[in-house]
């Protein structure tokens, strides 16, 4: 398998995990904006091959990597739902984070404040259900809970959240990081 993207991209970090928990010999593939430009149709990363499959999502990418193992890929509804909430929470905070690349920030227009107040509703929200979530002090076990892990070691990596009013939040990735899997495959520049 070849995995497509970077080392700092949390959506990547979470299909490393992925394999690596999986035991499933892969090569990942260094993969730039001009790059992935031209190798997907989404011009983002990641993206996979598997033979003649080629997935473009990392959610598609997951399931692969789960069902390969025999394992259902988020078959609990509440689970899938709060994949959901986080990936919609990190989707926001990294256009956020490119736009501000390129010069763009949030009092701009009402549109992209209104990102700005869907992150703060979404971690509020994300907060309240981590507290209560089964599986909080073993994150690797839950996709929905890794994404979370995965999306929260980015944006403070990036600088982009501060965890002071999300207890839960802040557990969390204190737990993930206990994990030596996370630790492997922390973001570098
Ligand atoms: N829904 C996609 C999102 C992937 C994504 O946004 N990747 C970022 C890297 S962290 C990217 O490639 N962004 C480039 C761009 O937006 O131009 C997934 O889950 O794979």
């Amino acid at each position: 398998m070849r995995l497509f993207g970077s080392l700092t991209s949390p959506y990547v970090r979470h299909c490393r995990i992925a394999l690596l928990q999986a035991g499933v010999e892969h090569e990942l593939v260094a993969t730039d904006y001009a790059a992935s430009a031209r190798l997907s149709p989404t011009q983002r990363v990641p993206f996979l091959e598997d033979g003649d499959l080629r997935l473009t999502d990392s959610a598609s990418i997951l399931r692969h990597i789960r069902e390969q193992q025999g394992q259902d890929f988020l078959p609990d509804i509440q689970d899938f739902d709060f994949f959901l909430l986080a990936s919609t929470a990190l989707d926001t905070t990294v256009n956020l984070f490119l736009l501000e690349r390129d010069g763009i920030k949030p009092d701009a227009c009402a549109y992209l404040q209104r990102q700005v107040d869907r992150i703060g509703s979404t971690l509020t929200e994300l907060d309240a259900r981590t507290r209560h979530h089964p599986e909080r002090t073993r994150p690797l076990q839950s996709d929905a809970l890794l994404r979370l892990g995965c999306f929260l070691g980015w944006a403070l990596f990036r600088e982009r959240l501060a965890l002071g009013a999300h207890p839960a939040l802040r557990e969390l990735l204190e737990a993930c990081e206990q994990q030596e899997l996370f630790a492997r495959t922390r973001p570098v520049v």
